[in-house]
């Protein structure tokens, strides 16, 4: 386990079968992640979770049949004591089943009793699962986004429409996962790394604090031109659409560099004025840029866009 340079302790609390998947496939290579949580109504999905704790809630308290979509008393003060010290938690969860929708929510309400910073990663269904099945899903981020610092959504619809172009060599269900990696070391790496600027979760949540829409994308260059090509791949990544940048009311910016040794900060500037000129000028802006000796690349390079007003 690693240990955060402020003593800043992270979890992970994946809920229901697709948080569980996402956390399984991530919870060996999480930076600085100090606990992972793993709670579902299923026993058979609990028990193939990878996770330091995993809580068996709902249906087999009470051994009924049918997933029970609320927390017993008992459940709740097994959620307490398994957060009790920590202090930024990102939940993950698969939205439009029953666990992850209905019980995300209570979890993230503990947090918030708590005093817990929450943010909640989303992965949200397939069109062929039917409208119902969104609605549901889009219900439950409503419910949920009240008792979180945000909620960044993962449509696997997304991965779907672009499978067959660029994105054909990872498997339709893993692109999840692949996202919320990227996700989690954005927001923990860019402020726990040495580098130019960083972040402090307080950044993160005042970039968060607007009604609206969130959404993110990252991509990664090396070579001639890396700044600019690594920019250009976060903004097409298939998670944020060009469409989304002037809607949005802030955006951040989080350069990762892997190589210290040599001036940065002009190509930096650089990039930052590249992508500034995509967004409106009354855009607030929050940006950092850390070393990162860990990514293959020269330059990655992820943005986040947060107050996205109505797309349609
Ligand atoms: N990317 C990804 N998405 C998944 C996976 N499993 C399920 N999903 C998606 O997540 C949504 C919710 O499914 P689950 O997480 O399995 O549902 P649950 O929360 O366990 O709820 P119940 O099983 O109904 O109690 C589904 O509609 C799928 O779109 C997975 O392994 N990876
Ligand atoms: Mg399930």
């Amino acid at each position: 386990m690693d240990k955060s340079t402020w003593d800043t302790k992270f979890g992970v609390i994946a809920v229901g079968g697709a948080g569980s998947n996402v956390l399984t496939d991530n919870a060996k290579s999480l930076p600085y992640i100090h606990r992972t949580i793993a709670i579902d109504t299923d026993p058979t999905a609990l028990h193939d979770a990878v996770a330091d704790i995993k809580l068996l809630v709902g249906a087999n308290q009470a051994n009924q049949t049918i997933p029970n979509t609320t927390l017993s008393i008992t459940n709740i003060h097994q959620i307490i004591d398994a957060v009790s010290d920590l202090d930024i938690v990102f939940i993950v969860a698969g939205m439009g089943g029953v666990t992850g929708t209905s019980i995300s929510s209570n979890i993230a309400e503990i947090l918030q009793n708590h005093n817990i910073a929450g943010l909640a990663v989303a992965i949200m269904p397939f069109n062929f699962e039917g409208e119902k099945h969104k609605e549901i899903a889009l219900n439950g981020v409503k419910t949920l986004t009240p008792h979180v610092n945000g909620v960044f959504q993962i449509s696997n619809e997304t991965f779907a429409n672009t499978a067959d172009k660029n994105h054909r060599t990872v498997p339709l269900l893993k692109h999840a996962s692949l996202a919320f990696a990227q996700f989690y070391q954005c927001i923990i790496n860019t402020s726990e790394k040495p580098g130019i600027v960083g972040i402090d979760f307080a950044d993160v949540a005042s970039f968060m604090s607007n009604d609206g829409n969130t959404a993110f994308g990252y991509g990664s260059a090396t070579g001639e031109n890396s700044i600019e090509t690594a920019i250009q791949r976060a903004i097409d990544h298939p998670l944020l659409t060009q469409r989304q940048l002037p809607l949005a009311s802030s955006a951040l910016i989080a350069f990762e560099i892997n190589n210290q040794n040599h001036p940065i900060m002009p190509i930096i500037c650089h990039g930052f004025n590249v992508f500034r000129t995509q967004l409106p000028p009354d855009t607030v802006m929050f940006w950092c840029a850390i070393f990162n000796p860990e990514i293959n690349h020269d330059f990655r390079v992820t943005i986040m866009l947060s107050g996205i007003s109505d797309e349609n």
